[in-house]
């Protein structure tokens, strides 16, 4: 399998789960400061031109969520999914798929300082409904679907990460205490380094 990569991207997600799955895979980084996502043969992989990328063989997987998702399910031995029929898929699916589908248009539209227009016609509604969801979606203790760590807590809990790192969101006490809870994990730890020192204030 190869990777995809820039250290200063949500590519960090992506490589948290490798992280977390522990399973060889090639690291490509494309810097994005160079341009080199825009080359012709990075746009054959990715016309979107976007980070991270995963290519299995003859599989391209594009999207934070699908990838974590394509990797949960092909290491199924790893315990990062809800088996797939079991109750939990459904509230596992809601976290994947609220994450990029709902959460990242609202912040990204945010961070740029705009407002829809139409909060009924833009599929997050507006920022006050945003942060209630992702506060009754928050766990209290433990993790997104219990006391199994599992791949939504990647893309759910990840992006919330992302969020606060880059001032998207200002978390609430129960959103900041889950995100510390994310930021202990080892393999979080092993691919977050640039990250963990923007919040800390180093550079
Ligand atoms: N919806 C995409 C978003 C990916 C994305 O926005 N990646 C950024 C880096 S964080 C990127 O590659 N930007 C380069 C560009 O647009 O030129 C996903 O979930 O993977």
């Amino acid at each position: 399998m190869k990777h995809y990569f820039s250290a200063m991207s949500r590519g960090v997600t992506t490589d948290w789960m490798l992280k977390e799955l522990d399973v060889p895979h090639e690291q490509i980084i494309v810097d994005i400061a160079a341009g080199e996502n825009k080359s012709p043969e990075f746009r054959k992989i990715n016309p979107m031109e976007k980070l991270p990328v995963l290519v299995d063989g003859e599989i391209v997987v594009t999207e934070v969520a699908a990838i974590c998702a394509y990797l949960a399910d092909k290491f199924p031995e790893k315990g990062l999914a809800p088996e797939i029929g079991s109750a939990e898929r459904g509230a596992y699916y809601r976290y994947l798929f609220i994450a990029g589908n709902t959460l990242e248009p609202a912040f990204s539209l945010a961070a740029s300082g705009i407002e829809h227009p139409q909060p009924n016609s833009a599929g997050w509604g507006d920022m006050r409904r945003v942060l209630d969801t992702i506060e009754t979606m928050t766990p209290d203790v433990d993790w997104a679907l219990g006391e199994q760590f599992t791949t939504a807590d990647i893309v759910f809990g990840g992006l919330l990460d992302f969020s606060m790192t880059f001032n998207w969101i200002e978390a609430s006490p129960k959103v900041a205490a889950y995100v510390e809870r994310i930021r202990k994990r080892p393999a979080y730890r092993g691919t977050h380094e640039a990250f963990i020192n923007m919040s800390s204030g180093a550079n």
